[in-house]
This record gives structure tokens, C-alpha cells and sequence, in this order.
């Protein structure tokens, strides 16, 4: 990997131009503020830019180690066909299940059931949400959408599941924190909402409780540099409530904290102490690559804290979303957003009904190696 720096006026600024200059592949590694003089020969006029180093990867290089670790792509090209196989084979099996299912329904309504069971959702919960996109069509005879496909769909979701990602850009929560299993990307999730609220307007402030993991307060400290927001390390509950109080003058307080087992009773215990006397929303964060059950058994062992909605991240690594869908229209628990890859700020949604549809009608993701082409 390459590094070369970059030097802007503002963090937006800076993004742009990395985006431009070196695509998507190109990464953030540190940041800083520097002072120039606007004009060279009037010293008085300086002003204020940020520095940003940013690696560059070598693609042909990487190409190579990965060809050198994994043999032929003829190798890779054999798995995939064979995954590919059992995929087809599982999309029969869901076919016949959906058959009767699909009773009354008109045959696009069937095929969109068929799809809805395919990517996960449970058949029940698929009938219910069809049901409710549908009526009585006389000339059919049968169900059909009320209207077109997506808009039917849409409107049925927006009674079943709970979305708020629009009222917290409104300014409805003072503090927010990230509790969650560990690894499901919390601390990313962090940063990139940090972005989002600055970029609508509004004064944030970050605090993270991990102080405990290597290198886990560098980690959020170099993306929130970069954003020029205050950041506070908080190792106790005393700690915690000083900082909140010292960020007062911000109007968003984001809180990171160190992931906890859901079997860990101990350490979940532990978070509970520091966030029990705190005025805050907490968000529990899960990976939509987790199975459904495990998704159930973290809603529960986390219920030891007010949890006010749900974060699901990963959305990139599941063609599968049909687990997140039954969450959230079982637990009745609203989404805050979605997190759709590993670039920090871009790869994050907040949740809205067009993209939760989209979820469920959107082609299969093509199947392709990792770090394929496309
Ligand atoms: N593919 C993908 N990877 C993600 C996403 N969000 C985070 N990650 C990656 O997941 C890994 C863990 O992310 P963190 O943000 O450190 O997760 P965390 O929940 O803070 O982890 P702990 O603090 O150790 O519990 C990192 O490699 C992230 O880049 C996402 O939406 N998609
Ligand atoms: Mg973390």
C-alpha cells in the first residue's frame, strides 16, 4: 500500500477528493490540523486546513499475494459453481413450500411470496406482509397488489415494522449510545452516524466507554479527529457523567461502548452500571449475517437496558435478509439505520421504508469471489 496526502479545507472537502483522485478503495490513516498562510507575503492570513494521509492499495500487488495464498482462479471458480448449485437447489425447495402458501394470491403476488421466503422471511410473517399489500381484485378473481408492486409493498411494511431513522435527524434524542454483541460494528456505526448528524447540522459529541481493548480508543479517536468533533474517554460511571455534562453545550452525544457476549452476564452487568443513571436512547447494534435465533437471544440477554430501537450492520455481507425483516416485524422493535460495508462515513442508511423494500424485491447479488471485479 501507497500513502499520499491530502490537504483540504474541510473534512467533506477532503473525502471528495479522495473519492475522486484514488476511488473507493482508498482508506483514511490519520489526520491532522496544520496552519498556512492564505497569502504568502501577508503573514497574519493564516488559516486553518486538515491534513489528511490516505493509503492507497496496490492492486496488481494484492492480485498477486492473493493468487500466490489461493492457487488458480479455476479453483475459485469451482467453488462458486458448486455453491451456486445448492443456492438453486434451496430456491426449488422454497418454490414447492410457497405453493400453497400463495392460495388466492394472482401469480405476480405468488412470485413475490416466493422471493420474500427465499431471502429469509418466515412464511407467516411473508403471507401477512402480502396480505396486507394486497386486495381483492374482481376481474382476476384473486388477490393482487392494490397498486404497483413496490408501492403496495411499501405501504404494507410501514404498518408492520417500526423504522425511526428520520425523527433522530430531526433531533428527538440528546444522547445516544451503541450497545451490542462484540465485533458487530459498533465503533464504525459510531463514526459514520457522527458524519451523518454533523452533516445535517447538528453539534455532536462522541464519548466511547472502551477503554479496555487495545487500540479501541485510537480506532474511534482518528475518524472523530478527522471530523474535528470533541471526544471524551470515559473509564467509570462518575467519568461518563462529567463528560456528558462538559459536552452540554452539543445537541447529540454518541456513546460507544465495548462489545459485551450476550452469555457474558458479568460484563453485560457491568455496561448496566454505567448507563444506568444516564438520560440516553440506547440502540442495540446487530450483524445481519447472525442467524435469526442468535439475533433473539441477544434481544434478550441485552433487555437487562431500555432498548429503544435496533441497528443492523453487515447488511453487505447477507444476500439473506430475511432474518433482520422477521426481527423487526416480531420484536416491533423501530431500526435506526442500516450499515452496508466497512468505509467509514459512506457504507450507512438510515432506515427508510424505499430501502427495507428494496430489500425484499431486489435481485439475488450476483455471486462473485471476494474482492472480485465487478
Ligand atoms: N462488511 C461490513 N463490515 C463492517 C460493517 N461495519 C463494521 N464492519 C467491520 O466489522 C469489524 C468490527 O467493527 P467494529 O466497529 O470495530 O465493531 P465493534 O462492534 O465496535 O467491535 P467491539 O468494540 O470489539 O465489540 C471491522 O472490521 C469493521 O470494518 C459493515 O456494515 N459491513
Ligand atoms: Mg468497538
Amino acid at each position: 500500500m501507497r500513502t499520499e496526502k491530502i490537504i483540504a479545507g474541510s473534512l467533506q472537502e477532503a473525502v471528495e477528493e479522495l473519492k475522486r483522485t484514488y476511488g473507493d478503495n482508498a482508506v483514511v490513516l490519520s489526520s491532522r490540523i496544520i496552519k498556512r498562510h492564505r497569502w504568502g507575503f501577508l503573514p497574519f492570513f493564516k488559516t486553518t486546513l486538515l491534513e489528511i494521509t490516505v493509503g492507497i492499495p496496490e492492486e496488481d500487488d494484492f492480485k498477486k499475494e492473493v493468487k500466490k495464498k489461493y492457487g488458480e482462479l479455476q479453483a475459485v471458480e469451482r467453488v462458486k459453481s458448486s455453491v451456486e448449485e445448492a443456492l438453486r437447489t434451496a430456491k426449488e425447495m422454497e418454490g414447492d413450500g410457497t405453493e400453497s402458501l400463495g392460495e388466492g394470491f394472482s401469480l405476480r403476488a405468488r412470485r413475490v411470496l416466493s422471493r420474500m421466503v427465499y431471502k429469509g422471511i418466515r412464511k407467516e410473517i411473508a403471507r401477512r406482509i402480502l396480505e396486507e399489500a394486497c386486495g381483492y381484485d374482481i376481474e382476476l378473481g384473486m388477490l393482487d397488489f392494490k397498486e404497483d408492486i413496490k408501492t403496495s409493498i411499501k405501504e404494507s411494511l410501514r404498518k408492520s415494522i417500526a423504522l425511526e431513522g428520520n425523527g433522530i435527524l430531526r433531533g428527538t434524542s440528546k444522547v445516544l449510545v451503541l450497545i451490542g454483541p462484540t465485533g458487530v460494528g459498533k465503533t464504525t456505526t459510531v463514526a459514520k452516524l457522527s458524519y451523518i448528524f454533523k452533516k445535517a447540522g447538528r453539534r455532536v459529541g462522541v464519548i466511547t466507554l472502551d477503554s479496555y481493548r487495545v487500540g479501541a480508543v485510537e480506532q474511534l479517536r482518528s475518524f472523530v479527529n478527522v471530523m474535528e468533533l470533541p471526544f471524551k474517554i470515559a473509564e467509570t460511571p462518575k467519568d461518563l457523567m462529567k463528560s456528558v455534562d462538559e459536552l452540554g453545550d452539543r445537541d447529540l452525544i454518541l456513546i460507544d461502548t465495548a462489545g459485551r457476549s450476550q452469555h457474558d452476564r458479568f460484563r453485560l452487568n457491568e455496561l448496566k452500571v454505567f448507563l444506568d443513571n444516564l438520560r440516553a436512547d440506547i440502540y442495540l447494534t446487530l450483524s445481519a449475517n447472525l442467524s435469526e435465533l442468535v439475533m433473539y437471544e441477544a434481544i434478550m440477554q441485552f433487555s437487562i437496558f431500555p432498548v429503544k430501537g435496533l441497528i443492523f450492520s453487515k447488511m453487505d455481507e447477507t444476500s439473506y435478509p430475511g432474518s433482520v425483516i422477521n426481527v423487526a416485524y416480531r420484536t416491533k422493535l423501530p431500526i435506526l439505520c442500516f450499515t452496508t460495508g466497512q468505509t467509514v462515513p459512506d457504507d450507512i442508511v438510515m432506515a427508510n421504508y424505499d430501502y427495507l423494500t428494496n430489500l425484499i424485491l431486489e435481485e439475488d447479488h450476483e455471486l462473485r469471489p471476494a474482492g472480485g471485479s465487478p
